[in-house]
């Protein structure tokens, strides 16, 4: 987060063709689904397709979930070359190409922990969670704080589910999130001077919200390791550092939890962290945003364009810093 210069982009590929790769990946699924005529030649360019990232997940299957149409974009997408392979996620380092170090995370077995004020803690096995929940395909915008962002069809289910099922107690009022630690399988948690883990929190009004989602998946598979397999979460309306990868902890609390980023650099980057495009950071405007697929320099939306959902969660705190 404290920003490097970013290289150019050496990629080749236009948002365009990347673009019809997914959707044509996504009518062969469909062709497979409708039966086993093209078995042989079709199954072996699926398995091509999808390559090393969906071997031995065994929620594979899941994927693609049914795209929920409320939530989409004005496309193009982002490339998911793009997307998969620029990314933010300490734990395997301070810079942008970390997807092949992320390779070493291990999602599986993966257990998921309820506690604090809920009616009974508990541990759930990522795959029964994975059961117990609706899945859906949503396209979402994410905008870093860092002044770039992306469009990318997210697969999961709303954090509200999540949230039913943990049963909080009605005195509980925020919900805070951890990742893993592990400094075998995350190299970057070696760097002392980090207070991991990586964790986040919301409100419960916010974790409720119909917008705050729960990913598992990304372009109709299971999310890659490097975008926070197996659960991660996508609060759009706010600057991406909010949205927490590779979750291993929900604790409900009464008292305001104090995030990994703000912990290190409060100034910069608070609890609310809303994106709004009138609000600089200290150190640049936040008014503009570089879309990481075109590389447009595009102008930043209040909420990221998400105030229709969630401008209402906000009325009557007028006096918290809900900007940064
Ligand atoms: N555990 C963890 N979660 C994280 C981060 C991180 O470093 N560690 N980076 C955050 C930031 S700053 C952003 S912008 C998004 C990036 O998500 P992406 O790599 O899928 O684009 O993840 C967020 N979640
Ligand atoms: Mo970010």
């Amino acid at each position: 987060m404290l920003i490097k210069r970013r290289r150019g982009w050496e990629i080749a590929e236009s948002a365009a063709t990347a673009e019809a790769v997914f959707h044509g990946r996504r009518r062969l699924v469909k062709a497979l689904a409708a039966g086993p005529l093209l078995l042989g030649v079709a199954g072996a360019l699926a398995r091509a397709a999808t390559a090393m990232a969906d071997e031995a997940d065994p929620s594979a299957g899941l994927y693609p979930a049914k795209q929920n149409p409320k939530y989409t974009v004005k496309l193009p997408l982002t490339p998911e070359e793009i997307a998969t392979k620029y990314n933010n996620f300490y734990e395997y380092g301070s810079h942008k190409e970390i997807a092949r170090a992320a390779q070493e995370l291990k999602v599986r077995p993966w257990t998921v922990k309820i506690d604090g004020m809920v009616e009974k803690p508990m541990e759930v096995g990522i795959d029964d969670l994975l059961k117990a929940m609706p899945l859906e395909e949503r396209v979402y915008r994410l905008r870093c704080v860092e002044a770039w962002s992306m469009k990318v069809p997210w697969s999961g289910f709303p954090m509200k589910a999540l949230v039913d099922y943990a049963k909080p107690l009605s005195s509980a009022r925020y919900v805070e999130m951890f990742t893993f630690v592990d400094t075998k399988m995350a190299p970057g948690q070696r760097s002392f001077w980090y207070p991991w883990p990586y964790n986040e929190g919301l409100t419960i009004a916010e974790a409720t919200n119909e917008l705050a989602f729960m990913v598992t998946g990304l372009y109709g598979k299971p999310v890659p390791k490097q975008n926070g397999a197996p659960l991660r979460l996508a609060v759009p309306w706010k600057y991406g550092f909010k949205s927490a990868k590779s979750l291993v902890r929900f604790t409900f609390t009464d008292k305001r939890p104090k995030s990994f980023w703000e912990q290190l650099q409060g100034s910069e980057y608070g609890f609310w962290a809303n994106v709004n495009p009138q609000v600089p950071h200290p150190r640049w405007s936040q008014a503009m945003e570089t879309d990481i697929g075109t590389q447009e320099k595009i102008p930043t939306l209040l909420f990221n364009g998400y105030a229709e959902y969630v401008a209402d969660i906000y009325k009557g705190l007028e006096k918290e810093r809900l900007w940064a």
